[in-house]
């Protein structure tokens, strides 16, 4: 039998957590990961799981994950370091049948607690599990530095920003036609900043904190991280541009249009609707 550390989700979160180690997205213990499983993922490794797991109240109840397993990044671990630890630094938990507590089943193996963000992530997964039916599983967090830094100079308008974005890459309308929310910045790790994050992303799968990240959400590790790196990618772009003295062209409304036409998305219409970023 094989040791957990070989299976596929352990595995899946380690690279995730490398890449944006690497990206630059996670100084310290900045960010964290979770990954609905499901009792059939997770069984074939019950061999591994603690015969006695600890038992972590939820500081809001979430009926919706009731016996719902997930792989989450611990509070306080770096996200250098789960490549090097993941028992320690990773924690897969199951919720309860009522969704007021979690156990640990394997991971945090020298103590520890899951994700100080964890009632932004269960939060969100209630919401985004019933928004997709069940499709999305994964909800990430990170400090993506362009992303960042926009949120010091723009307008912090939903609308607007994701209009920035979009004409900041040609990719960005296809990969995230509901566009961005924003919150106003709130202190974070409470249940206050999970209410609105989880609200946001009713209708959008990326949610600025603004002076503090991103959040993201998908199918998978790599479709989160893929669009979080687009969305990053494109406030690059926009840092690069802003600091050449801002657009002088870029791409128009029709243009925008065709181009959710050609990709059979539905771009948000509030984002059309707000016209052009670069003022032609
Ligand atoms: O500590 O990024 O938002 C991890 C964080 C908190
Ligand atoms: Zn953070």
């Amino acid at each position: 039998m094989q040791s957990i550390l070989t299976s596929p989700f352990v595995q899946g979160m380690v690279k995730a957590t490398s890449d944006m180690w690497l990206k630059g997205w996670d100084e310290r213990n900045g960010g964290n990961v979770s990954l609905r499983l499901t009792a059939e993922e997770v069984q074939p490794w019950a061999a591994d799981f603690y015969a006695e797991p600890r038992c972590i109240e939820l500081s809001q109840p979430a009926p919706a994950l009731a016996n719902d397993w997930f792989l989450v990044t611990g509070s306080g671990k770096f996200f250098r370091n789960v490549q090097l630890d993941p028992a320690d630094s990773l924690a897969l938990l199951q919720v309860d049948d009522k969704g007021l507590s979690c156990k640990v089943h394997w991971g945090l193996s020298n103590g520890g607690v899951p994700t100080s963000e964890l009632a932004s992530h269960f939060q969100s997964h209630c919401v985004r599990k019933a928004v997709t039916n069940g499709q999305d599983r994964v909800i990430m967090h990170c400090h993506a530095t362009n992303f960042m830094a926009l949120s010091y100079v723009v307008e912090l308008d939903a609308a607007r920003f994701t209009r920035l974005l979009w004409e900041g890459s040609t990719e960005c309308l296809v990969v995230f036609p509901d566009g961005v929310g924003i919150l106003p910045w709130m202190v974070p790790g409470t249940d206050g900043i999970g209410a609105k994050t989880a609200e946001q992303m009713r209708s959008h799968t990326l949610v600025m904190w603004p002076f503090h990240g991103i959040f993201g959400t998908g199918p998978t590790l790599d479709e989160a991280f893929g669009l979080i790196d687009t969305a990053e990618k494109a406030s690059e772009v926009v840092v690069k541009v802003l600091s050449m003295g801002g657009m002088r062209q870029g791409i128009t409304t029709d243009e925008l249009i065709a181009l959710g036409e050609r990709f059979n998305v539905k771009p948000w219409q509030a984002a059309l609707d707000v016209g052009p970023a670069h003022g032609a």
